[in-house]
């Protein structure tokens, strides 16, 4: 197809961008902001695509763009019958993770990114992308994608434009965030967004014939934390290209907390967490945000279903992956999901380990690099017995001979993209502009010894600690050896948009500040699901069963749950846990709360690695809390 004949072929809404010198570069009556306007010529300017199109957010907008996907082989649409309104889309093979090492945080000094980040001059990174970008989008459609990132109009939300070539992500982010027009009416003539540049970096010839998943093998994800600017080359999957999600609500939020400190602020905080309600037999609700690193079940616990032995309470879930939290004029701290959406791993989500999370993804769910089965429907490892023949990730023929021989039917960090809206548990004040008031935060990481099953932090300090040192251990389903305990502070470490050190102080200095306004702070927990017995099996029974322990943290709160006082904070003796329904003796029940000291002297000494690498920035206290845990640990207290 010419480019001629293709402009023929426009949508209503799409430009030629040929007209870049047009007045309004075809934008709607809707779009009211000058600057927006001018700013999206710019990139045209550059990447020369051949149409732009204004997304509305509109229904009938997404069905266009997956009819049009389907035409073009990037999408398959999934039985009608079996799975409504979803597709399957399986992307190229080098196109299907995160890629961290090509991941930049271009602070104007490098010492602001910190050791744990990639790091380039931010004037020679925008040399190195002008020039990557100069004509990457020729041939496509450039779509100009306005999103909300948390519940529209709430003022911990916050609003971004992200322009992409990818109609994938186009959908993607009407599913994953307040994707539409509504949001030019918050924008209005002159409102602030966080302009994000996305593209896959694979322009098409004149007549040439696009692949299924264009992408480009070399690949940046870049941002400007100075300027708040997100720019994405290369990739079409997930994070890489979905900019409203890590590249935004972790990085550029993260420095926006903070740099509402340097503004005079009390500032606020952007974390990788779930949040869910916890409610009791008596209807008194709490509310809990925690922090896991990858392969933890983050969604499996934001979705947790209480044992039937606990009758008459319930679990709702209000984010399963990222929470803004800010401090309210009530002392307390309010968290909202960013998202709209969840953009989960499929292999192992079943009937089983998450009943909701199956129940969500019934119809109207984008799956990518998932299997196919016969009889048009999705299949992936954990989900049940595998079926007699499936289309692998691949596109490839796959029996269970296949699986035996380790190939996997459905690739690892396959994933599902479907609506909150759809799930069962969904809290009724999920998409609600005030937030809700945070309990309790809890850290988690998957350690097969020395860490116990549950603690309370005696104090903030030290709460901070034990999540500034967090842990987990590498899965076979990730790069690397298993078994190996990886330093996760906060389950940050890949999505800190500035330097650790710094953001642990950011922690501590806003526990600090609304102390000194009189707040009483939530309470801070450590948790292990993952310890194994001699023969290496999971002690702990899990999922539903971790209810028992989020009732502990409420006794606590209610100052009514009783524990013992180890080397970091508090944990329930036996007789402290509710039991019913569950048998799970006090013999198993200490091979998952005793502290072993010889372990511990080697997890201090990992601690102080990481300190070691902070060195640099990190706050005097949390070297002091080091030594104090040190030294219980050897005198026994
Ligand atoms: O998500 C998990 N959670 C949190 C659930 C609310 N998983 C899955 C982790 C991989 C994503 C878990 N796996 C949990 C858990 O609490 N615990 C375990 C370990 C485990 C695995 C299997 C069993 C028990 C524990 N199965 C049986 O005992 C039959
Ligand atoms: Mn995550």
């Amino acid at each position: 197809m010419s480019h001629a004949s293709s402009r023929a072929a426009m949508t209503e809404t799409a430009t030629p961008a040929g007209a870049a010198g047009t007045a309004r570069l075809g934008a709607p009556d809707w779009v009211r902001h000058e600057r927006l306007i001018e700013w999206v010529r710019s990139i045209a300017e550059l990447a020369q695509p051949d149409r732009i199109h204004w997304c509305d957010g509109s229904q009938q907008e997404y069905d266009r763009l997956c009819d049009q996907m389907v035409a073009a082989g990037t999408l398959r649409r999934l039985d009608p019958a079996r799975r409504p309104g979803s597709f399957l889309a399986l992307s190229d093979p080098d196109d299907v993770a995160r890629v961290e090492d090509r991941t930049f945080i271009c602070s104007e000094k490098r010492e602001d990114a910190g050791p744990t980040n990639n790091w380039t001059d931010p004037a020679q990174m925008r040399a190195t992308l002008s020039k990557l970008f100069d004509g990457c989008m020729r041939g496509r459609t450039m779509y100009v994608v306005p999103f909300s990132m948390g519940p529209l109009g709430s003022h911990i939300s916050h609003l971004g434009i992200e322009i992409t070539d990818s109609p994938y992500v186009a959908v993607s982010m009407r599913i994953m965030t307040r994707m539409g027009r509504a949001v030019y009416d918050l924008l209005g003539e002159d409102g602030g967004f966080v302009p994000a540049v996305h593209s896959v970096g694979r322009p098409l010839a004149a007549g040439e014939k696009d692949v299924p998943w264009p992408c480009n093998e070399t690949k940046y994800i870049v941002h400007y934390p100075e300027t708040r600017e997100i720019w994405s080359f290369g990739s079409g999957y997930g994070g890489n290209a979905l900019l409203g999600k890590k590249c935004f609500a972790l990085r550029i939020a993260s420095n926006m907390g903070r740099q509402a400190v340097q503004a005079g602020g009390i500032g606020w905080l952007a974390e990788h967490m779930l949040i869910l309600g916890v409610t009791s037999p008596a209807g008194k609700k709490y509310h809990v945000a925690a922090a896991f690193p990858s392969a933890c079940g983050k969604t499996n616990f934001a979705m947790l279903i209480p044992p039937r032995s606990f009758e008459g309470w319930k679990v709702t879930t209000i984010g399963d992956d990222i929470a803004w939290i800010k401090p309210h004029s009530d002392g307390r701290l309010y968290a909202i999901n960013p998202e709209a959406g969840f953009f989960g791993v499929a292999p192992g989500t079943s009937e089983k380990t998450n009943p909701n999370c199956l129940a969500s993804l019934r119809e109207n769910t984008i799956f990518t690099n998932v299997a196919l089965t016969d009889d048009g429907d999705v299949w992936w490892e954990g989900l049940s017995e595998p079926p007699a023949h499936l289309i692998d990730w691949q596109g490839r023929d796959w029996t269970p001979a296949d699986g035996k021989a380790g190939r996997k039917a459905a690739h690892p960090n396959s994933r599902f993209t479907v609506s909150a809206a759809q799930c069962p548990s969904i809290d009724p004040h999920w998409d609600s502009v005030e937030g809700v008031p945070i309990d309790a935060f809890i850290f988690g990481g998957r350690r097969s010894t020395t860490v116990p099953l549950v603690t309370e932090a005696r104090d903030w300090v030290e709460g901070v600690y034990m999540a500034a040192t967090m842990g987990s251990e590498t899965t076979a389903a990730q790069a690397g050896a298993t078994g190996v305990v990886r330093r996760d502070p906060f389950a940050m470490l890949p999505f800190c948009g500035y330097h650790m050190g710094d953001y642990f102080a950011h922690w501590l200095d806003l526990g600090h500040r609304l102390q000194a306004g009189g707040a009483k702070l939530p309470r801070i927990y450590c948790v292990n699901w993952f310890r194994t017995d001699e023969n290496g099996k999971f002690v702990w029974p899990g999922f539903g069963e971790n209810m028992r322990v989020l009732k502990w943290m409420i006794d606590r709160i209610e100052g009514v749950g009783g524990g013992v006082e180890h080397v970091f904070g508090t944990t329930p003796r036996y007789e402290d846990l509710n039991w019913n329904g569950l048998e799970f003796g006090s013999a198993a029940y200490d091979k998952i709360t005793s502290i072993d000291r010889a372990a511990w002297r080697e997890e201090f000494a990992l601690h102080a690695e990481l300190f070691g690498r902070l060195a640099d920035r990190l706050p005097h206290s949390l070297q002091a809390t080091k030594e104090r845990f040190e030294q219980r640990l050897e005198s026994g207290a």
